[in-house]
């Protein structure tokens, strides 16, 4: 098939799952046309069957806010036209959705350009349920060709939230794993915990340094932050004024987390709002366990007990104790570890989840 795939480009899940779905489907041979304001992350130049067509959106004096939306849907439409692509799937409603749905309009007269888009988390949590976007993204849902989320609980949320009549079929966040896997020569000695986000409040980043300040009471550890966002600059405030700023190490935002979550011994995910835990399916593929909060869709990823932990949003002490248990106890670790692995593979694997999506694109063009 040719598809068209849009996302936001920078750090977050919703683009980085985009990014990968897209080199997945390439390497199936599909040609897949990355329509977007810049190159996504984790999208290395020159692989085959994959094309980059950059947004550009003009400034003009008049336009206080120059309209991204607009400047998409032409870009889809001419890119539709071009290499006369099957359908367009967008990541995270707003304002991609809308777009495609003026890209549809744009090419009805010639013929149909079905659309497919996937709700991430935020797109529906926050933004969609912000009083401004609400009948909007409500609107985005009813007018998609088919929808997808990447929980069961984001569909529960999604339909009852929104009230939408349309079916909303679930397809799994997935995770590589000939990429994603353990480090067999990793230091046994000196435990590393590790954190990844954008570094959102909805993250509650503060939240990891505040549990390794628990945890080092009663076992030596270090904290790895990757990535950035609005909290990265109270985050290292706090570790300095908690005295153990030599524990923790910023590394901002890093393209192959493959290659350094395995060199770590716990995943820290203490977030408000997780409507999966990308995160943490890739720490588990590494054979890291997470140690997370029980919120959103995370408990449909996480095996509380077995593959990793989830305690209450906040419950500091509760985090930092499964953490030390994790490091101290090597029989627990080694088993959890395992187990996650496990789960990661049998559950979530590239080849279970990307021919979900094939599957569903042709249903939605023989609608
Ligand atoms: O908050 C983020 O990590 C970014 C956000 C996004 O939409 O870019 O991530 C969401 O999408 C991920 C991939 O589908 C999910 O695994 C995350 O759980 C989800 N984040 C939230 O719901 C907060």
């Amino acid at each position: 098939m040719k598809i068209g795939i849009t996302c936001y480009p920078t750090y977050g899940g919703s683009g980085i799952v985009a990014t990968e779905l897209g080199l997945e489907l390439a390497a199936r041979g599909h040609e897949v046309h990355f329509i977007t304001y810049a190159n996504p992350i984790r999208l290395d130049p020159g692989i085959p069957r994959i094309h980059y067509h950059e947004v550009e959106v003009s400034a003009y004096p008049l336009f206080l806010y120059p309209p991204y939306c607009l400047a998409l849907a032409s870009r889809m439409a001419e890119v539709a036209a071009c290499y006369d692509l099957d359908l367009l799937h967008v990541h995270y409603a707003i304002p991609h959705s809308i777009a495609a749905l003026l890209a549809q309009q744009m090419m009805a007269p010639q013929r149909r350009l079905p659309f497919v888009t996937t709700l991430h988390g935020t797109d529906i949590t926050l933004v969609g349920a912000d009083r401004s976007y609400f009948p909007i993204t409500k609107f985005s849902i009813e007018k998609s060709d088919g929808i997808t989320t990447i929980s069961n609980y984001l569909q529960d949320r999604t339909a009852d939230f929104f009230g939408v009549a349309n079916e909303i079929r679930v397809i799994h966040n997935f995770v590589n794993c000939d990429l994603y896997k353990p480090d067999l020569e990793r230091q046994p000695k000196e435990k590393h915990l590790i954190h990844l986000s954008n570094f959102r409040p909805v993250k509650r980043v503060l939240d990891c340094v505040r549990i390794l300040k628990e945890v080092l009471k009663s076992t030596p550890a270090r904290l790895v932050m990757v990535g950035d966002g609005p909290e990265r600059g109270p985050a290292e405030m706090l570790a300095r004024e908690l005295g153990i700023d030599t524990n923790v190490t910023f590394l901002g935002k890093q393209d192959h987390v493959e290659r350094l979550i395995p060199k770590h011994h716990v995943l820290l995910m203490p977030s408000e709002m997780e409507a999966f835990g990308l995160a943490a399916l890739e720490a588990m593929a590494c054979g890291v366990p997470p140690v997370g909060t029980r919120v959103g869709g995370t408990p449909e990823l996480i095996d509380d007990g077995v593959e990793g932990f989830l305690e209450p949003v906040g419950d500091i002490a509760a985090q930092a104790r499964r953490v030390v248990s994790l490091l101290t106890d090597d029989r627990l670790y080694q088993r959890m570890s395992a187990a996650a692995r496990h789960s990661a593979e049998m559950r979530y694997s590239t080849s279970l989840i990307i021919p979900q999506y094939e599957k569903y694109y042709q249903e939605v063009c023989a609608q």
